[in-house]
């Protein structure tokens, strides 16, 4: 009976895919009857934070309140799939020593900026580039690499074949089972 909740969480540059391959795993384990929530920018920065920029001060705080959301999630028995940017080494940290031992599974999606910038979908690594956005992540803005990340996702596979969403997600999934 139940389930034990967990933080998935997705670190990683702007279209570096955090959002869509975590939607595609909250399907996978919504079809496997998990209890699953998605918090991203997209219902975050709107809502609860939306007295929030993208200082350092205001990223910090960001990811400080997302990470005691997801806590309580995951207390709760839910599997939490966080996406954020999350550009800071000791913020995600911080998160991670709130959680119980395991309860924090890093999720690093470690794909080339020249990649996240080609996909560009919002047009934004294009208006940084002209600098019409100031302090954009990976163009003059800091990304700090996690250094012990549970789960390192690449473009790529071994044999040097891009991956899908669905390839990354499944590789996430193992790692769960
Ligand atoms: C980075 C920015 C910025 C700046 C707006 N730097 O690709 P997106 O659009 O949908 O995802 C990015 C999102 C980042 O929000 P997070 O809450 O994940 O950031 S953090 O964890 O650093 O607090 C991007 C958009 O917001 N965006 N301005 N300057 N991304």
């Amino acid at each position: 009976l139940g389930q034990k909740g967990v933080v998935l969480w997705f670190t990683g540059l702007s279209g570096s895919g955090k959002s869509t391959v975590a939607c595609t795993l909250e399907h996978a384990l919504a079809a496997r009857g998990k209890m699953t929530v998605l918090l991203d920018g997209d219902n975050v920065r709107h809502g609860l934070n939306k007295n929030l920029g993208f200082s350092a001060q205001d990223r910090e705080e960001n990811i400080r309140r997302i990470g005691e959301v997801s806590k309580l999630f995951a207390e709760s028995g839910v599997i939490t799939l966080a996406s954020f940017i999350s550009p800071y080494r000791k913020d995600r940290e911080n998160v991670r020593t709130r959680m119980a031992d395991g309860d924090f599974v890093e999720c690093y999606m470690r794909i080339p900026i020249e990649l996240c910038e080609e996909r560009d979908p919002k047009g934004l690594y294009k208006a940084a580039r002209a600098g019409k956005i100031k302090g954009f992540t990976g163009i003059d803005d800091p990304y700090e690499e996690p250094l012990a990340a549970e789960l390192v996702i690449d473009a790529k596979d071994e044999a040097g074949t891009m991956q899908s969403a669905e390839d990354m997600a499944a590789t996430i999934m193992h790692f769960l089972e």
